[in-house]
């Protein structure tokens, strides 16, 4: 597998695992304050996240998480993009732009992002050809169904070949679009349309995924699998499981993990890289 990324002129190396910082620019997550009150703070949160060690800065605008409600183009637009060019401008970290609508891409990539994370894996009509076009890296994830109802009924036969399956295909559609293997990676979308027993498939059958030869990304962050683990904990109590899960998936094959708490992550894969690093004993 390759083990430099470029992104829009800034490297990442893959041979050692990267920590993503999610950044919501989504004025619910900030009570009522607006967008510009959301700009801020979104803006703070970036730094520190960059401060902590985050080597990409995950920019979304829209929710993606069960049950939520989709965003108008031009409110995601208003969001996001502001965001992204005084980022570029300022942290010297990778920007990556969580949107699935085509116009957020291009404008996201002009602005200065440096990767697109699409949880539609480029399936919205225009998305291939907007990301082809913007030439900059792209995770494909794997949901079932859509954010609104997609934990009604999550229904597999194998999860880890279903997943495998789709994946594939998104991969054989970009190539055909003209986008380079070199410039794909891979996600199982935990908790994108799967039961808690499903997720914990795909955790174990990680090596599968990664076997496929692109970089795997994870999200697994504050996520309600934690939650259901750890007996019904509320998402300000999922940190300790959170770090055990970013390891595991790590230890596993995952390049990339995706998180609210970066600083905690980051000391947990400096001992993940380390024994992934150590020369054995003769
Ligand atoms: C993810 C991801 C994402 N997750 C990528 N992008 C979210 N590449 C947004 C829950 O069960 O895993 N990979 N972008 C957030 N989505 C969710 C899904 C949040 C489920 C919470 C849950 O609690």
């Amino acid at each position: 597998m390759e083990r430099r990324l470029e992104c829009a002129g800034r490297e990442l190396d893959l041979a050692r695992p990267q920590v993503m910082g999610i950044l919501n620019v989504t004025p619910d997550s900030f009570s009522d304050g607006g967008v510009f009150f959301a700009r801020d703070a979104a803006l703070g949160r970036a730094r520190e996240m960059h401060r902590a060690g985050a080597t990409i800065i995950d920019v979304g605008g829209e929710s993606t998480r069960p049950g939520a409600a989709p965003v108008e183009l031009q409110q995601e637009l208003d969001r996001v993009i502001p965001v992204i060019e005084a980022l570029r401008g300022e942290l010297p970290a990778v920007i990556s732009v969580d949107t699935s609508k085509p116009e957020v891409m291009r404008e996201a990539v002009r602005a200065g992002a440096g990767m697109i994370n699409d949880v539609y894996a480029l399936r919205r009509p225009g998305a291939l050809e907007a990301a082809a076009a913007a030439g900059v890296p792209v995770c494909l994830m794997h949901m079932q169904g859509e954010p609104r109802t997609m934990q009604q009924r999550p229904c597999y036969r194998n999860v880890v070949e279903e997943v495998g399956r789709f994946l594939r295909e998104r991969i054989e559609s970009c190539r055909a679009a003209g986008i380079a293997p070199g410039q794909l990676l891979i996600d199982p979308g935990f908790g994108f349309g799967k039961s808690l027993q499903h997720n914990l498939q795909l955790l174990q059958g990680l090596p599968r995924l990664a076997d496929m030869g692109y970089p795997v990304l994870v999200g697994l962050s504050r996520k309600s699998m934690l939650g259901a683990l750890l007996g019904e904990r509320p998402v300000d109590g999922r940190l300790y499981g959170g770090l055990a899960a970013a390891t595991l998936a790590v230890w596993l094959g995952a390049s990339i993990v995706r998180v609210h708490d970066v600083g905690p992550v980051v000391d947990a894969l400096k001992i993940t890289a380390a024994l992934q690093q150590v020369q054995p004993a003769e």
